[in-house]
């Protein structure tokens, strides 16, 4: 890997390049070059193609989102080259490496900040609400015509559900008999699948330019201030509804434990956390959101979590193709924390649309 590191324009002498994160999609390395005293670190990262077919679409969108806004941020009299990944480019120009070992690519690391994989802070998680906020707010003009549509009905509940019958129909690895309360779980909610999608094919919501992936890792975190400095992972940037995005960061937040907690006595929905990112939001997004949009998220976080468990319980249904596992049954473990989280969240509904209604009132 140091090797294809070698092709971009890395500033001095590449000393190490290991593995690096928690994605559960691309393998990411951490390069380290040295030049005299000075120490600089990139983020090489070898895309998985078996998701993203069109690469070259894919990088074709992460640059024009990168180059927009880095010119929000500037404009906004923010710092570019630390709020906003930045692409360094291969020595022949290009903006990416495609050879025999893959098709790679290389962002600056922002110094000083890190990816968490649970909220350390009550401050953490509103800072990264104000992030993602800001993030939908800077793209609210980006031309979303202009974007590949990288991954199709990436959060269409209903063809997701779909997705999964079809796994437990053909249940090619004999594993339903192992997750039927998990099963029963899901079927149980079929009737909301479409919630989302109702409201934005009313035209009651808009369609917006979305990240579409905002679980707290994909925020960089400044380690000594807790303060949510950069949104990273520009993979999925589609068109989309903000409610997919709050509800992402809603079930990887306020989560009391990990994704992939066995022990689910310790998963539990932190309502307090919720109320942070809530307030967060807002002031990230500020007048741009609107009414219907507001009273919706409550709905976003449960369906967005409620589809993420779908979509591990699929993945182990099929034999985990899709998304990397640690260990046989990785997959239903993820699963089972998301599907704790859409109970409690469901039992707690009328609190939290209190929560989203007070902290507009008290902006
Ligand atoms: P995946 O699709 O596999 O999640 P990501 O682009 O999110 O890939 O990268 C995986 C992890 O690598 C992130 O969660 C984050 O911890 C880290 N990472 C990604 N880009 C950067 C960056 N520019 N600087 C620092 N860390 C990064
Ligand atoms: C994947 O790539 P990563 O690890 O940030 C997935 C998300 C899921 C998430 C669950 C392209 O995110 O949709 O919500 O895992 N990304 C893709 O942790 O499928
Ligand atoms: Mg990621």
């Amino acid at each position: 890997m140091a090797e294809v590191a070698g092709l971009f324009r890395l500033k001095g002498r590449i000393v190490s390049c290991g593995e690096f994160g928690d994605g559960h999609i691309n393998e990411t390395f951490r390069v380290v070059c040295r030049e005299g005293e000075r120490e600089r670190v990139y983020i090489m990262q070898r895309v998985n193609v078996n998701v993203f077919h069109d690469f070259v679409g894919l990088m074709e969108n992460v640059q024009k989102v990168c180059a927009y806004l880095k010119n929000k941020i500037r404009e906004e009299g923010g710092n570019p080259h630390r709020e906003c990944l930045e692409l360094v480019s291969a020595k022949d120009g290009a903006s990416y490496i495609e050879n025999e070992l893959g098709c790679f690519r290389v962002y600056r690391y922002i110094e000083g900040t890190r990816a968490y994989q649970k909220v350390e802070s009550p401050y953490m998680f509103y800072s990264a609400g104000v992030a993602f906020g800001k993030f939908a707010r800077l793209l609210e003009e980006f031309p979303a015509t202009t974007l590949h549509e990288i991954l199709p009905d990436f959060h269409n509940t209903v063809k997701r559900y779909g997705a999964f019958c079809r796994a437990l129909e053909s249940d090619r690895m004999g594993r339903a008999e192992s997750c039927r309360e998990e099963i029963d779980f899901v079927r149980a909610r079929a009737g909301i699948m479409s919630g989302i999608l109702d409201l934005l094919e009313s035209g009651e919501i808009p369609v917006r330019v979305t990240h579409n992936d905002t679980k707290l890792n994909n925020v960089l975190i400044e380690e000594k201030s807790g303060e949510a400095i950069c949104v990273v992972d520009f993979d999925t940037i589609m068109p989309g509804s903000i409610l997919y995005d709050f509800g992402d960061a809603i079930r990887s937040g306020c989560n009391t434990s990990y994704e992939d907690e066995k022990d689910l006595s310790k998963v539990h929905f932190s309502e307090e956390l919720f109320g942070e990112y809530v307030r967060g939001y807002l002031a990230g997004m500020g007048d741009t959101i609107t009414a219907k949009e507001r009273e919706n998220l409550v709905l976003g976080a449960v369906l967005i979590t409620l589809e993420c468990g779908m979509r591990f319980l699929t993945d182990y249904l099929d034999g985990d193709t899709y998304f990397k596992t640690d260990y046989d049954d990785h997959n239903l473990v993820r699963a089972r924390t998301q599907f704790r989280l859409v109970a409690e969240m469901q039992e707690r509904e009328a609190r939290l649309q209190d929560i989203v209604r007070s902290a507009w009132g008290e902006r």
